[in-house]
């Protein structure tokens, strides 16, 4: 495990936020930037209506996750521990809600694959797993109470899954709704997880910390209509808040051969 001095040496610009370039893209990837931004990626209107549909519907908590976190959609996370084959049954009727949510409002995935696929030219697409199906991509998720500080990591914590061979790991959150107040806040910490670790982990998903001791960190504040981008190698933790919190997300992650896969 590398020393907190060797890497503090890696030089993240902190404070500064990086619009969607096939440079920055590449830069984040390999954790040299801290945060992408794409500033007004949809209208207020567009992120009201989207609130508006899934409100129609219901959200359901993560299990095991402690404070609540709410969602509509599935995750790996939580199937890893049920079986694959219980995922790839729940894909089609969880994809089917999503896209009833989106039609009715807007669609915030195919718009922001679209944007990596031009800024990068690679091949972007929905992850698919051999013999079942295409993964689920795209949660509307509620985080009011925060996180305990995670990572997000599938060669780490789905190893046995197409997603598990990426070579790097991103997320993106477009913030939907927000309660204006100064709390809610995301905070990354400028250091990427290592086996060693996992001794430091209290439970399904939190780490002491220990693991952070000495890091820099960079602290952003959501903006409706924005996302921002960061590798969830990274140590991170949402701060709680009182009101709403809304985002819309998915895992990005880069396969060896230059693809890049989103799911959740
Ligand atoms: O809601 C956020 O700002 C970030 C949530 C998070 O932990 C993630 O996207 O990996
Ligand atoms: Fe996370």
């Amino acid at each position: 495990m590398a020393t907190s001095n060797q890497i503090k040496c890696k030089v993240w610009d902190n404070k500064q936020e990086y619009p969607l370039t096939t440079e920055s893209l590449r830069m984040l990837l390999e954790n040299r930037i801290p945060l992408i931004r794409l500033k007004e990626f949809s209208t207020n209107q567009e992120c009201e209506m989207l609130v508006e549909q899934a409100q129609l519907f219901n959200f359901d908590c993560y299990q095991d996750v402690n404070p609540k976190i709410e969602r509509i959609g599935i995750t790996v996370f939580e199937y890893n521990r049920i079986s694959k084959a219980a995922y790839f049954q729940a894909v089609q009727r969880a994809t089917k809600l999503r896209d009833c949510i989106m039609a009715a409002s807007f669609n915030p995935l195919e718009r922001l694959m679209m944007q990596i696929r031009e800024c990068t030219g690679a091949t972007v697409r929905i992850a698919s797993e051999p013999f079942y199906s295409s993964y689920y991509a795209g949660l509307i998720r509620k985080i009011e109470q925060g996180t305990q500080l995670h990572i997000d990591y599938a060669p780490l914590e789905q190893s046995e899954w197409e997603v598990g061979t990426v070579i790097s790991q991103l997320s993106w959150n477009l913030y939907l709704k927000f309660s204006p107040n100064n709390h809610g806040q995301t905070r990354i910490y400028d250091r990427q997880w290592q086996p060693g670790n996992e001794r430091y982990k209290l439970d399904s998903y939190g780490y002491s910390d220990t693991v952070i001791a000495d890091a820099d960190a960079i602290g952003f504040q959501p903006y409706v209509g924005d996302i921002f981008i960061f590798n969830t190698r990274n140590f991170h933790i949402v701060e709680p808040m009182d009101g709403q919190r809304v985002t819309f997300t998915s895992a990005i992650g880069l396969l060896p051969n230059g693809e890049i896969i989103l799911w959740s």
